[in-house]
């Protein structure tokens, strides 16, 4: 069958219109590389590389920086790095926020995902009834000698992240509840410290607690964090309150240099609409920690078994 000569020259003038049209509303962005922050918890570092692999696709260049968790929002403010995509309210919410008011560093939008960053323990830990009243904080007042270890001095444990996270908080939140005389702070020097010491303890069939949090990949593999007394703003020693109170049921933020939109605006647009889900972050931790795999394997996977996800956003 032969299209009529009308309508084909419709087509054609129709597809020429709609690329003179992308062209207007959309500069070019430009070939500078954009700088993407990798820290050390999995998510973050496999995001990352999802999150390039998408500006890739999109003809944009690059790189990627090994960065302090909490020093990236100076960096940001100041352009050496261009982005931030998991800004977790519970700790790194302080950075953002100052760094924002000095100016430099625009709030990008907010996952579906919400956050907490709280100790806790795998929940064999509370069948076996080894501290009977959890996950309610104030059974920690009887429980403490289920939870020592040989460098705790016969107080019971909590295995923080590294200090980089957050700092004292954690040994600041024991003086404040009144547990200092029977719990001490051990940080881990990594987060897979905190997997390994969860099968440790499970395998030596001794209590634990560590720092965790979710989205993770622990949220399917049966994890409980401790009920503290409810955040409210300014509840922390360091906001000037009296520190008796757990971490915020948080928000996951993005934030960018405020020049991002201006030299990328289509990269830019892609990661304003940028959007995961609790399922969709504990999936990219669990590729690296459950399954072992490379971080960049596993954002090339994602990516690969994900393209109705992201493929929206670049368009
Ligand atoms: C920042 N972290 C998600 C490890 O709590």
């Amino acid at each position: 069958m032969k299209t009529p000569k009308a309508l084909r020259n419709l087509a054609v003038a129709s597809c020429v219109s709609l690329l003179a049209l992308t062209g207007v509303a959309q500069a070019a962005d430009s070939k500078q590389p954009i700088v993407i922050p990798t820290h050390n918890w999995s998510s973050q570092v496999v995001m990352a590389y999802v999150i390039g692999g998408m500006f890739e696709s999109m003809g944009n260049n690059v790189e990627y920086v090994s960065a302090d968790s909490q020093a990236v929002y100076e960096s940001i403010r100041t352009g050496d790095v261009t982005i931030s995509h998991e800004v977790w309210q519970s700790t790194f919410g302080k950075s953002f926020l100052t760094a924002m008011e000095k100016g430099g560093v625009i709030d990008a939008g907010t996952h579906t995902a919400t956050t907490l960053e709280e100790m806790g323990v795998p929940n064999w830990v509370i069948e076996q009834d080894l501290c009977p009243g959890l996950p309610n904080w104030e059974a920690l007042k009887d429980c403490h000698a289920n939870f020592t270890t040989p460098d705790s001095d016969g107080k019971g444990r909590w295995l923080e992240g590294p200090q980089s996270w957050h700092g004292d908080l954690m040994p600041v939140r024991l003086e404040a509840l009144g547990l200092a005389d029977k719990w001490t702070v051990k940080f881990a020097g990594s987060a897979d410290a905190l997997w390994t010491e969860l099968a440790a303890a499970k395998k030596e069939g001794r209590g634990t607690i560590v720092f965790n949090w979710t989205p993770n990949f622990t949220d399917a593999d049966g994890f409980t964090f401790i009920e503290f007394p409810e955040y409210t703003d300014g509840c922390r020693v360091e906001d000037g309150g009296d520190g008796k109170c757990g971490s915020p049921k948080g928000w996951l933020k993005k934030a960018a240099n405020e020049k991002f939109p201006k030299t990328h605006p289509a990269a830019y647009a892609a990661f304003e609409k940028l959007d995961f889900t609790t399922e969709q972050i504990g999936q990219m931790a669990a590729l690296v920690d459950s399954d072992k795999m490379d971080h960049k394997d596993a954002a090339a996977k994602w990516l690969a078994d994900n393209e109705d996800v992201w493929m929206p956003w670049t368009k």
